[in-house]
């Protein structure tokens, strides 16, 4: 469904630099020129350095050249039209809704490296569900630092949400007692906030597939999704985080922080074509209300207005 008014302007702010940078430099590009051979070539270096994937942009660039070859589009002003229709498809409808669960509490597990938006991410996530009239409960199994435990305190109080804390550094021990937290108070959703890590820290991978295992045990069908939350302004290494990520959970979907902090919101479009998972939502700023499900239709609208 596209979104009109001030949901539209919320997005396009949130998009701005990707907006004035990606965006504008296309539109400067082709504006006015005949299309030809050259200007292919320096839209697929322009779509490159937004960061949609090397592979992304032949093959746009191949799309592109055979509309041309086929006098579908002329000009390079024909191209625009061109490209946001093309984007909008690389998603289909089922990407990106999450998959709640028949009966009990629906288990979404965050995760990500260091300082990616984890936390603030689950926030948004409790928000919006809040929002949607569900029961939400946090789960602080970052147990890494006090002071993640306090900083996700911080939200609940904020949003008004329950969270389970617990008393010692065992990750796993803490959703234990949130997932009985949640059956025993009728929570609709439970939000794993997890520490951060490395992709290349193998034990503290371990210790992820260890919080699944655990949430699995206690309800069944658990976790119904697994968010891997990227920071949009790390660009390609985003891409190979989640890699990485893929084989040590099965993530379901992304969450992708900070995109208002980057020029490269191609990186969107690199997520679908190069890893093959879903971008569920995107974080647009710091407050728990700077999020959106992911709507291509809407994204790309707003990307281009
Ligand atoms: N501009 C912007 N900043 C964000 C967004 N999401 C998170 N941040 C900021 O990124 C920083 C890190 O966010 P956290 O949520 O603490 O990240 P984290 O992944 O939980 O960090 P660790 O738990 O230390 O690994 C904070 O300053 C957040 O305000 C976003 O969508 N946009
Ligand atoms: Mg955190």
């Amino acid at each position: 469904m596209a979104l009109f008014g001030g949901a539209l302007k919320k997005l396009a702010a949130g998009l701005s630099r990707t907006k004035q940078v990606f965006v504008g430099s296309l539109k400067s590009l082709l504006g006015g020129r005949a299309l030809s051979e050259e200007l292919l070539d320096e839209l697929e270096a322009t779509l490159i350095q937004a960061d949609v994937g090397v592979k992304t942009a032949i093959r746009i660039r191949e799309d592109l050249q055979a509309a041309w070859q086929e006098k579908r589009i002329e000009k390079g002003d024909d191209v625009i039209e061109f490209l946001k229709n093309e984007i909008k498809q690389y998603w289909p409808e089922s990407d990106r809704s999450v998959h709640f669960s028949d009966a009990g509490p629906t288990v979404i597990m965050v995760a990500g490296i260091n300082g990616c938006g984890k936390t603030t991410s689950v926030a948004k996530l409790a928000w919006q569900f809040k929002q949607a009239g569900r029961k939400v409960l946090l789960a602080a199994a970052d147990t890494f630092r006090a002071a993640a435990v306090e900083q996700l305190n911080i939200w609940a109080d904020r949003i008004g949400c329950d969270i389970v804390k617990g008393s010692g550094s065992d990750p796993g021990a803490v959703v234990f007692d949130a997932c009985d937290a949640a059956i025993a108070r009728d929570a609709d959703v439970v939000l794993v906030d997890t520490a951060g890590r490395l992709h290349t820290q193998d034990n503290l991978m371990r210790e992820l597939t260890k919080i699944r295992d655990v949430v699995a045990r206690k309800i069944p069908g658990a976790p119904h999704e697994v968010l891997l939350v990227l920071d949009a302004t790390t660009g390609q290494n985003a891409i190979n985080q989640a890699k990485v990520f893929m084989d040590a959970i099965d993530v379901t979907g992304i969450f992708l922080a900070k995109l208002d902090g980057t020029a490269k919101g191609g990186i969107v479009v690199a997520i679908r074509n190069e890893v093959n998972l879903p971008v569920k939502f995107i974080g647009l700023g710091e407050t728990f209300e700077d999020v959106e499900p992911f709507d291509p239709e809407n994204f790309v609208e707003a990307m281009f207005a």
